[in-house]
């Protein structure tokens, strides 16, 4: 049986539609998806949307519907957007869905059964937009909330409380078996020192509005929307309704979140699988933000770009690959419009279109059209290099870096493109000697589609057909290190090589400004 992946982004806030930022968090857990299927593992990938709490009652009133009329709507915006963007997620959780309800019913009943749920009361100032306490060392001057700068609300409520307390040694020593739980490491530190710094007991519960799930004990009560939402990584994997199922998946579940909400995922989230009985999340990344203009790009600050608008200008895959190119997964990244352009021309343009161009004319002009076989490991630099930038790729992957692996890419474009200046085939006349430097340039194109596949999986897909192979480059498996399709020699067309039009025309920075 294959190894099993389970890849995860946040569920998404249904106050209002995607952005930039939430669509950066969803086109990199689906690159990583695509990768791990294409080496041949089992993937789950798990997306959704989070709809309950406090701010959701807010912006329905604003909209004069109900939570549910609202939700219902909203939901639907993330689901199209991410299927405008490619992203091939296997779940799509809602959490009103009927199953996460009675997961999140069941979760915390064997937590309180564990003796870590209390009641008690709680006073303290509420960001309506994190849906989070904050204590008076962590707002900012005038009250206001570390993440969205606006002020917080004070609120007193009868709560029941998660004993998080108690699990300061424990998630010790777990954080100090499991070094790499948490990437990058200046993340793990940060979640060291919120342990270390010592930590109170959480409210887990409201009463102050009904917009969520009732608390199986005590009926007066519904679940915070945080302590909600965590628990639908384990609904769709299964707990407590098929237990094979869940039992593999979840030791390889792979969380991907922002850096903003770290605490919630590498603190109180394995804290609460410990008390519930569960192993905790066996990875947790956490990206940076997207900036525009040096800030974050959010809801709550205005300042989003559509990334459905922006994929309907430059093309979905050119924007995923900027992301995944661009942006060091763990850092911030500003984005520009100018940056991306950029990207475009030299990577797609100039680099990856001007490939296929090439190569797809000669083999029409010299060879009638029949694409010629690469040559002997042994007698081309072309695949050394090949076999380089395969096990660079490889590795990039582990160590979370996307960006090392389509940047190692793109060195082999780069390696066949110089290749084939150096020996100007177009000059030269048909034979075996223009054959062995158009079927080298062909095996290039052939590898290159399967790496680059993961951010551009219908280009890719192109490249293929233009080549003259049947399938598409991401098949499961095509990757795997043993049973795979990367190494050299393996290019052989079943149809005629197509020349078509540019996959990428260059395109100016003022192109769309009008
Ligand atoms: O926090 N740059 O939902 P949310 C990069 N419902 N990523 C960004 C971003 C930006 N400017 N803005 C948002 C929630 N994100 C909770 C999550 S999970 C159990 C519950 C991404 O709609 C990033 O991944 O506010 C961030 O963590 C997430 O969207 C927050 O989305």
């Amino acid at each position: 049986m294959p190894d099993s992946f389970f890849q995860t982004t946040p569920i998404y806030y249904v106050n209002d539609r995607p952005h930039l930022g939430t669509a950066y968090s969803t086109v990199m857990a689906d690159a990583f998806a695509r990768w791990h299927r294409s080496i041949g593992e089992e993937v789950f990938f798990l997306t959704g949307t989070d709809e309950h709490g406090l701010k959701i009652v807010r912006v329905a009133e604003e909209r004069d519907k109900s939570p549910k009329e609202w939700v219902d709507e909203a939901s639907a915006w993330f689901g199209e957007a991410w299927r405008v963007l490619e992203i091939t997620n296997d779940d799509f959780l809602r959490t009103t869905d009927e199953r996460h309800i009675a997961t999140v019913q069941r979760f915390m009943q064997a937590i309180y059964d564990n003796g870590y749920i209390y009641l008690g009361e709680y006073a303290g100032w509420y960001c309506v937009s994190c849906e989070a306490y904050y204590s008076d060392a962590e707002l900012l001057d005038g009250q206001l909330c570390p993440v969205h700068e606006r002020a917080v609300e004070w609120l007193v409520e009868e709560n029941y409380f998660f004993a998080l307390s108690r699990f300061s040694d424990q998630l010790l020593d777990w954080y100090g078996a499991n070094p790499g739980v948490v990437f990058p490491e200046t993340r793990r530190n940060e979640a060291l020192g919120i342990i270390k710094q010592g930590l109170e007991d959480i409210s887990v519960t409201r009463t102050s509005f009904d917009w969520g799930i009732p608390v199986p004990w005590d009926s007066r009560h519904v679940v915070y929307v945080w302590y909600d939402a965590l628990i639908n990584y384990v609904t769709a994997a299964g707990y407590g309704v098929d237990d094979e199922r869940f039992s593999r998946l979840w030791p390889t579940v792979h969380h991907l979140v922002g850096k903003d909400i770290l605490r919630f995922h590498a603190v109180w989230w394995p804290a609460m699988c410990m008390a519930a009985g569960i192993d905790p999340p066996s990875q947790i990344v956490a990206h940076g933000w997207l900036l525009t203009g040096g800030e974050k790009m959010s809801k709550s600050r205005a300042n989003q770009i559509d990334p459905v608008v922006l994929a309907g200008d430059v093309g979905v895959e050119p924007l995923r690959y900027h992301l995944l190119r661009d942006v060091i997964l763990g850092n911030d990244g500003d984005f520009t419009y100018e940056g991306l352009i950029a990207r475009y021309n030299t990577d797609l343009a100039n680099n990856l279109g001007n490939l296929l161009q090439r190569v797809t004319t000669v083999v029409n002009s010299k060879c009638g059209g029949v694409g010629p076989l690469p040559s002997d490991a042994s007698a081309t630099s072309l695949a050394q290099i090949a076999d380089e930038v395969v096990s660079d790729v490889r590795a990039a992957w582990e160590r979370f870096a996307p960006h090392e692996a389509f940047e190692a890419t793109w060195r082999l474009v780069h390696e066949a493109n110089f290749a084939l200046e150096q020996a100007e085939p177009w000059k030269m006349e048909p034979g075996p000697a223009v054959e062995a430097v158009l079927g080298d340039a062909l095996e290039v194109l052939r590898i290159v589609a399967i790496l680059a596949s993961p951010a551009l999986p219908e280009t890719c897909t192109e490249i293929f057909f233009r080549i003259g192979l049947e399938g598409r480059p991401d098949a499961p498996g095509r990757a795997h290190l043993g049973a795979g399709e990367l190494g050299w020699g393996h290019y052989r067309p079943s149809g005629p090589v197509i020349k078509g039009s540019p996959l990428f025309p260059r395109r100016r920075l003022d192109e769309s400004d009008s």
